[in-house]
């Protein structure tokens, strides 16, 4: 089909800082810009060329993803092979745990894009290189959700037992976290030592981590036959259930690991610290086969309070934002990791929670999305300021410390579930942008992209020199998955998705 045409497409305005501008060559991802930028030469009639042309389009963005992936991949590989993160702009690399945290991460997302020969490669590396024998701390949620969670999906999805048994070991050896005064797990395992701790200052665990580690955990139980995973992980839940200190059902951001009791109370968010605990009741509920009915009830009453205490709107123009309360203050500010909500909401809706939860994921994606369309460079910062007063012109707001953007995949996150469920093409053209908008301010010649300091500088967007694993494991996938026409590749009545976006099966019912 795509054989009879002759496409010309216009030449892409080179805009974006200079020193993320020098390309070589004019890449594909630049002009494939859209219908309005193809022009079509031959001579076919009006109607047939115009599906030709959206089709086009269609195929052209999930290979824009393609594109961008294997940019990314090339700038680790060439700089950072092995290592946990590249530094695309100092062409190095950077060490949190020192197991190839970048590459487990991307496994799956390599799969999902039939990337074959950048799979094959990382295979390799997997099974030849990596090991976690290694004297080193590692921090219990971070390596649950990126390793334990990025192997078991990709054993998942290719049948491979290498990943099986990795998963395996990296499992047990995060097992002594648990072992505490109260059973809430530390935040650090020494993975080859056998010990665990809390941070050095202070016995305290964060509330969204040791509550966002069930759905890995619980999954390595069934493919092992070995209780003890699910175990741990359920008397974690267990206890925050029914742990006092809750606000209509939203949990406060620490927990102590001597007491089990929540600790520095009165401070509530959807935010940075509690903001999984919301996403893995929902999830775990529906890993489980929507049995565990304690779970489905703490989600319901944790929404109703989002909406009682912490639901309001901007001014002028009405967006519906997710604001933080401290100490019965409201805080009209919410991260751009809040940017989970919508999906979620919308995926309770579309296992038959309320309808009036799908009505306020339409209302949050909306606003996530302004708050990349009224960024300069068309890039969410890390936190949004919003507008309570009526005098003043602007609805959102950006403080100066928080006007970074890591590359984080929530928005689009959500997206892909807002299109999947509604099969909008607005929530698809809005992914679009913000692609174009890393491609033009955070991608790196050399390969690589890269977090950047200042998203209201489009002329110097300020390149921190840093690419996380999450771009690769999620914010890439969930992109694909987005403009991908194909909802049975990993259908969401099949799997549900880690907080790192790795995709588990929901359990048959036998389980
Ligand atoms: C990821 O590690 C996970 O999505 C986590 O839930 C939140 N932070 C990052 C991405 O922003």
């Amino acid at each position: 089909m795509l054989g009879c045409l002759n496409l010309q497409r216009k030449p892409p305005s080179k805009r974006g800082p200079p020193v993320l501008q020098k390309r070589g060559n004019v890449s594909d991802w630049q002009v494939k810009d859209g219908e309005e930028e193809i022009v079509k030469r031959d001579e076919d009639g009006g109607k047939e060329a115009k599906t030709v042309i959206r089709f086009v389009k269609a195929v052209d963005r999930v290979e824009a993803v393609r594109e961008a992936f294997r940019h990314a991949w090339k700038g680790y590989k060439a700089f950072a092979w092995g290592h946990d993160e590249l530094k695309p702009i100092s062409k190095t690399h950077g060490e949190w745990f020192g197991l190839g945290l970048t590459l487990i991460d991307a496994l799956d997302t390599m799969w999902i894009l039939g990337l074959k020969d950048e799979f094959a490669e990382a295979r390799k590396w997997v099974e030849t290189e990596l090991s976690f024998s290694k004297n080193v701390d590692v921090n219990l949620f971070e390596s649950t959700i990126r390793i334990l969670g990025g192997l078991l999906s990709t054993y998942h999805l290719t049948g491979d037992t290498l990943f099986l048994d990795k998963a395996k070991d990296i499992g047990f050896r995060l097992m002594p976290a648990f072992k505490t005064p109260s059973k809430i797990p530390y935040s650090d395992v020494n993975i080859g030592k056998g010990t665990a701790h809390p941070p050095r200052w202070t016995t305290d665990s964060t509330v969204a981590e040791v509550t966002s580690i069930q759905l890995e955990f619980r999954e390595l139980s069934r493919l092992t036959q070995d209780p003890q995973y699910q175990n741990a992980v359920e008397e974690v839940t267990r206890q925050v259930h029914r742990l006092e200190g809750k606000r209509d059902g939203l949990v406060p951001m620490f927990i102590n690991t001597n007491s089990g009791k929540f600790t520095r109370r009165g401070a509530f968010t959807l935010g940075a610290r509690a903001d999984s605990y919301y996403e893995y009741l929902l999830k775990q509920w529906l890993q489980g086969g929507k049995k565990e009915t304690e779970l489905l009830e703490d989600y319901l009453q944790a929404i109703e309070g989002v909406r009682k205490n912490l639901l309001r709107q901007t001014s002028p123009s009405k967006l519906t934002f997710v604001g933080e309360l401290s100490n019965g203050h409201l805080n009209p500010k919410m991260d751009h990791l809040v940017c989970f909500l919508p999906g979620t909401l919308a995926l309770g809706a579309h296992n038959g929670l309320p309808a009036d939860h799908m009505d306020l994921a339409l209302q949050l994606m909306e606003t996530c999305h302004q708050m990349y369309a009224q960024m300069e460079t068309g890039l969410s910062p890390e936190i949004a300021h919003f507008n309570l007063q009526s005098s003043n012109g602007r609805d959102i707001d950006v403080k100066p410390a928080d006007r970074h953007n890591l590359l984080r995949p929530e928005t689009v996150e959500s997206l892909f579930y807002m299109y999947r469920f509604t099969k909008d093409s607005k929530y698809r053209d809005w992914g679009w942008d913000i692609l174009q908008s890393f491609n033009k301010y955070t991608r790196v010649p050399s390969g690589g992209y890269t977090s950047i300091g200042n998203v209201r500088d489009p002329v110097n967007p300020a390149p921190r020199d840093k690419m996380e694993s999450f771009f690769l494991g999620e914010t890439l996938k969930y992109l694909f998955l987005l403009f991908s026409d194909d909802s049975e590749l990993i259908s969401l009545d099949k799997y549900i998705f880690n907080t790192e976006a790795h995709p588990l099966p929901i359990w048959p019912s036998t389980s």
